[in-house]
């Protein structure tokens, strides 16, 4: 049966996401719509509209056309959002790579999202460039510039004729990050303009908008889905001001918030950490945040009252620290914690171990995985959620998709959750793989596909053990060593270390003789856990 939201539908307005979006500032046009923390600078409402029309044009220019994928490898900057958006006036897809990436890594997701030019920035411009070598990509543009390159300037400045494509936002996709979802390696997850636009719509009913008083810290990155469309996109639609850093810096970022009177905060847990327990929080005034939300990874209800506590210095009212809940495939949102006054008729509070309420136009199912049926009342199941912010697939995978979305529409999480009477949903499990360090997605067939090409290594499996000190899941292999050879623990780590982007270390290493695994060859992660 599925469980319906509490609140009513919302409309989603048929635009693309430029249009959408941009819109928000529109009557603001003088306003900051974007500023960098660290220098100060600023891109005002109307001059993101003019430079989002200017790099579309230069992109047109250049040959590319509807559906054409142009990656993006850069850190948060303010200009990430004008790049973002002329691309996606472009009619073109932006393909978000995680900026620690390594030239391996990136050159996957060059290949497989077909991309046809790369923008990124200098200091990552050797690692672009040998990432480029091994793809079809026809151009890198640097954003800040480099000698036989085109820099952003270049195309802000470019006089070719505006574009007006004809976008269908129900069918066109206009971003693809890349998740390994439930199972196996990363995949391009297809998101629409209309996925985009409904998500941002769908949040807006839970958010008491001060309008033209609203003022975004970006520090998580636009790469990750998270950063694109709650921090980035809503924050413009809202006609707000976006602060952006380039990086988390526990100083850098307190300043911030105390220097451009941040209004709201969407983190991830190991900020929350911080704001609960680092002894230099309490140097900085950050009265005017009004919320800290926190989603990514699972938070303890214990820390998040703890540093909302601390934070409020024991006035009654004050900044709210809660929590939301989302996966890229859900372009991220399906649920969140509302502003008080923005409660469900009936509903006084919602637990800070909650991930909140389902959004408008979001239906869930807890479902037993097995018997296939639904929770009883107050029991736990698999979470499934069906909605405009679920995706349209993987590209060029259609098994993986059909293992995922079922043919009712049905996006399954795999993640285990339980709900309450008030509606309010508390994440309690993981079923699948996908292994979450400091809010990063692991995955551990990619991990164990590294390990094999080690000849010294038989087999390998990954799992994610919890750290009790930290609160996090380390990547732990289990290493069966080649026969007559010899490697160590550390041989293991430095091998994969080298290879894989610095969140996707593997922290600990266990030989065994034999990895277990079902008679279909599945290994048994399950028997891995109890072991580990
Ligand atoms: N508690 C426990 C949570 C939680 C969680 C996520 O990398 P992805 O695909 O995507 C994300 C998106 C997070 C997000 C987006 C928008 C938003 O408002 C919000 O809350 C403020 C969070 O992380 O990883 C998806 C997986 O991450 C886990 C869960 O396993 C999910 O399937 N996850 N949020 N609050 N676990």
């Amino acid at each position: 049966m599925a469980l319906a939201s509490r609140y009513p539908d919302v409309e989603i307005p048929d635009l693309s996401v430029p249009e959408f979006v941009l819109a928000g500032g529109a009557s603001r046009p003088d306003a900051p719509a974007l500023v960098d923390g660290l220098t100060g600078d600023s891109i005002s409402h109307g001059q993101l509209a003019t430079y989002v029309d200017r790099v579309a044009a230069a992109l047109a220019a250049r040959g590319l056309r509807k559906g054409d994928v142009v990656a993006v490898l850069c850190p948060n900057t303010m200009w990430y959002p004008v790049v973002f958006h002329g691309i996606a006036r472009a009619g073109c897809v932006m393909s978000p790579i995680n900026s620690l990436y390594t030239a391996h890594e990136v050159a996957f997701q060059l290949k497989d999202s077909g991309a046809k030019v790369l923008v990124t920035v200098s200091p990552f411009l050797d690692r672009a460039l040998e990432a480029v070598e091994q793809t079809p990509v026809d151009e890198v543009v640097v954003m800040d510039g480099a000698e036989g390159h085109a820099s952003l300037l270049d195309l802000i400045t470019s006089d070719a004729p505006s574009v007006q494509v004809d976008i269908d936002p129900a069918e066109d996709l206009v971003t693809l990050p890349y998740s390994s979802g439930t199972t196996g390696l990363p995949k391009g997850v297809m998101l629409t303009h209309r996925n985009l636009v409904a998500n941002v719509s769908q949040s807006r009913p839970l958010v008491e908008l001060h309008e033209g008083d609203e003022r975004i810290i970006a520090v998580l990155p636009f790469f990750h889905i998270y950063g694109l469309t709650v921090l980035m996109n809503q924050g413009l639609q809202w006609g707000g001001t976006v602060v952006t850093l380039p990086r988390f810096d526990l100083e850098q970022f307190l300043r911030t918030i105390q220097d451009h009177k941040i209004t709201r905060a969407f983190v991830a847990p190991p900020i929350v950490l911080a704001l609960a327990k680092h002894p230099m929080v309490d140097q900085f005034d950050l009265s005017s945040l009004r919320s800290i939300t926190s989603g990514a990874a699972p938070l303890d209800e214990a820390l998040a009252q703890a540093a909302q506590d601390r934070l409020r210095k024991g006035a009654d009212a004050g900044v709210v620290v809660a929590q939301g809940y989302g996966m890229t495939e859900l372009s991220p949102v399906s649920h969140t914690t509302p502003d008080a006054n923005r409660l469900p008729a009936g509903v006084t509070s919602v637990p800070k171990g909650s991930v909140g309420l389902a959004l408008p136009n979001t239906e869930c199912r807890l479902v037993d995985p097995s018997t296939g049926q639904d929770a009883a009342a107050g029991e736990r199941g698999e979470l499934w959620v069906r909605g405009p912010q679920v995706m349209k697939g993987y590209l060029n995978n259609q098994k993986a998709t059909d293992e995922t979305l079922d043919a009712e529409g049905w996006l399954h999480t795999g993640d285990v959750a339980v709900v309450d009477e008030n509606g309010c949903y508390t994440v309690v499990d993981r079923v699948k793989e996908l292994i979450k360090y400091k809010g990063y997605q692991v995955a551990p067939a990619e991990l164990e596909a590294v390990l094999l090409g080690n000849p010294a290594i038989a087999d390998a499996a990954v799992i994610g053990v919890k750290d009790e000190e930290s609160g996090e899941e380390l990547p732990k292999a289990f290493v069966v060593r080649a026969p007559g050879a010899e490697l160590t623990e550390e041989e293991v780590m430095d091998y994969a270390g080298s290879r894989l982007a610095p969140h996707k270390k593997i922290r600990a290493v266990e030989f065994i003789d034999q990895v277990p695994k079902s008679a279909a060859g599945k290994i048994l992660r399950k028997d891995l856990k109890a072991r580990a």
